[in-house]
Formats: structure tokens, sequence, C-alpha cells
């Protein structure tokens, strides 16, 4: 399966749909805008995009905190995730879910998860619904290195390949779980090494290279679709130097700011001028133009209303 220009241009400007978002989500926390916390996805953006780009509108998606990038990836509105972050009304989630639980359904988007590989065992759920719908519908499900330290992590990899599940496991491997190096950690090179010990393929490529992360998405999901199982794709990258908003960790120092030496949009953008599919001048009209949405996103957030407080027990299952 190959791209249309018209696909990789669309995953060109998600690109910077992502990385605006994640500035301005970073510039109004620092503003009291809204609490908690967020987890920003800068310089890992090519792997939601090469992932989701091998995907169909009726596939789903399940992230971690760190899921802004997956949501805008899989074709969420800026719009409603922006108000969401700023607890507003208008927000995807009403207001209620905040940076670490958005969700849009209706895009496939199933959500983000506050819980460090909680959503890999609903991830395996979600993909024995399909299953058993019989729909062909495929589930891609992104956590991290860390999560991949967790326990849930190997139980579903044993369960899905033993019911030849439509899974696709997305581990980004970002180098750091908070302040934890995968050195200190993880005691294979490759943590698709892991899949070894459960029968199924597991593949590592660059994150930060768009067509690596699609060309081995797309063959994943063609398995899944099959109906021959998961694959445990591995994308390496590189985190932003915090690990959120509140919490710094990760490389620091002389290292902080490596993502910049290998940031996968002018990576992407040099790809595509090379293979005349875009211009320059295109180019910077559509980073001017994703600016622009996240600009207005930002000040529709802003202006919308908070919940009102009759809406305190609404769609609360408890
Ligand atoms: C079960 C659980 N344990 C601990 C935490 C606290 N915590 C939040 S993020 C994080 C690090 C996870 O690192 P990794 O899986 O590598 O993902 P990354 O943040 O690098 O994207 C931890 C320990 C949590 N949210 N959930």
């Amino acid at each position: 399966m190959t791209l249309s220009a018209e696909q990789q241009i669309e995953a060109f400007r998600r690109m910077w749909l992502i990385r605006y978002f994640e500035e301005a989500a970073i510039r109004l926390y620092g503003e009291g805008r809204y609490r908690g916390s967020t987890h920003p996805y800068i310089a890992q953006e090519a792997t939601a995009l090469g992932v989701c780009a091998a995907l169909q509108s009726t596939d789903v998606v399940l992230a971690t905190y760190r899921g802004h990038g997956a949501a805008i990836a899989k074709g969420a509105d800026p719009k409603a995730m922006m108000a969401e972050l700023l607890g507003k009304a208008t927000g995807m989630c009403k207001g209620k879910g905040g940076s670490m639980h958005m969700s849009q359904t209706e895009v496939g988007f199933l959500g983000c998860n506050a819980i460090v590989a909680g959503h890999i065992a609903i991830a395996g759920g979600v993909a024995l619904a399909q299953q058993l719908d019989g729909t062909g519908a495929v589930t891609a499900c992104f956590f991290g290195d860390g999560a991949s330290c967790e326990g849930v992590f190997y139980e579903t990899l044993n369960m899905a390949t033993l019911w030849k599940l439509p899974l696709l496991l997305v581990v980004e491997n970002n180098e750091y779980a908070i302040s934890t190096h995968v050195s200190d950690a993880i005691s294979v090179p490759d943590i698709s090494m892991r899949a070894q010990g459960f029968g199924l393929p597991g593949v590592t490529v660059d994150g930060r290279d768009f067509d690596a992360v699609y060309a081995a998405a797309t063959q994943a999901v063609a398995r899944a679709r099959r109906g021959d199982g998961p694959t445990l794709l591995e994308a390496k990258t590189v985190r932003w130097s915090r690990h959120s908003a509140v919490a710094a960790g990760g490389a620091g120092g002389e290292k902080a700011d490596r993502w910049k030496l290998t940031d996968p949009i002018p990576r992407f953008r040099q790809e595509l001028i090379q293979r005349g599919i875009l211009a320059e001048a295109r180019a910077a009209e559509i980073e001017r133009d994703a600016r622009q949405v996240i600009d207005d996103a930002a000040a529709y957030a802003i202006d919308s209303p908070y919940p009102a407080l009759e809406e305190l027990h609404t769609d609360i299952f408890a």
C-alpha cells in the first residue's frame, strides 16, 4: 500500500498541528489556564502519523497520557481537544476528561489513559470485540518503554497472540520513563525482542522516520486484518526534554536538546520536497495554516464556558 501525495501532505500538516498543539498546551499551562498536567508529544510526531496513516477510519486507537499526538493523527478535532484540555463544556468529553482522558469515538480515538500500561489490556479487549464482530477492524495501542516493563503488557502479548487478535502494539521507546533511562530498566537492546518469547513478530524502526513507521505499520495492520494476529512494533525516538509540564526527568543538560537534531518534521518536509510532492512555498503555507488552526483552537477554548454545576453528575459512571 502506498500513500497518495494528498495523504502524505495531510500527514505533514497533522505533524505541525501536533507540534503547535503541544507548544500551546505548555504555554497555556504556564499561564495557569488549566490544572493537572500535560505530557508533550513533541519530537514523536512521526510515529503517531506513520501508524495512523496505515489505519482505516473504522480502525481504533488507544494512547497514553502522552496521547494528544495520537488523537490528532487519528483525526480528532483540535478545537474540541483544546477545549477539553482547559476543562470547558465545549470539550470533546464536555470538559470532564482533561489532558489525560481525551477521547473522540466518532473518529476511532478511544482515548488517552493516565494509568501506565492499563490501556494495553483494554486494547486487547477492544481487539477481541473486533474479532468477535467480524468487521475486519484493527486496534492500534501506543505506549512507552516504561509501560513495556509492566506485567499486563506480557499478559496481553500472550493472550492476543494465542487468540490471533487484530492488534498492533506500538511501543514508543523515547529512552526515558520519567527519569529512568532504558539502560537501567530493560534487559534487551530492542524492546521488540520481547515478542520472541510470545511467538509474534517484533519489529524495530526509527520512530522519527515517517516512512519507516508507515511501512512497518502497514505490514502489521495487513497481518492483523488477515486474522494472523498481533505485531509488536517498537518505534525508537527521543523525548522532549521534560517528562511533563510539571515533572522534569529525562536527559537534561547537554542531552536535553537532542530531539532538535533529529526533529522528524523538517526531515519529512525534506523528503516530500525531494519527491516533488511539496514545494517550499506550499510547505511554509501548511505550517502557517496549522499554527492558525491551533491559535484559533486556543482562543475558542479560552472563550468557552466551564460546564454548568448541574452537569456534575451527568455522564459519570459509578
Ligand atoms: C500504574 C502507574 N504507575 C506509575 C505511574 C506514574 N507515571 C506516569 S508516567 C510514568 C512513566 C512512564 O514512562 P513510559 O512508559 O516510558 O512512557 P513516556 O512517559 O516516556 O511516554 C510513570 C511511572 C502511573 N501513571 N501509572
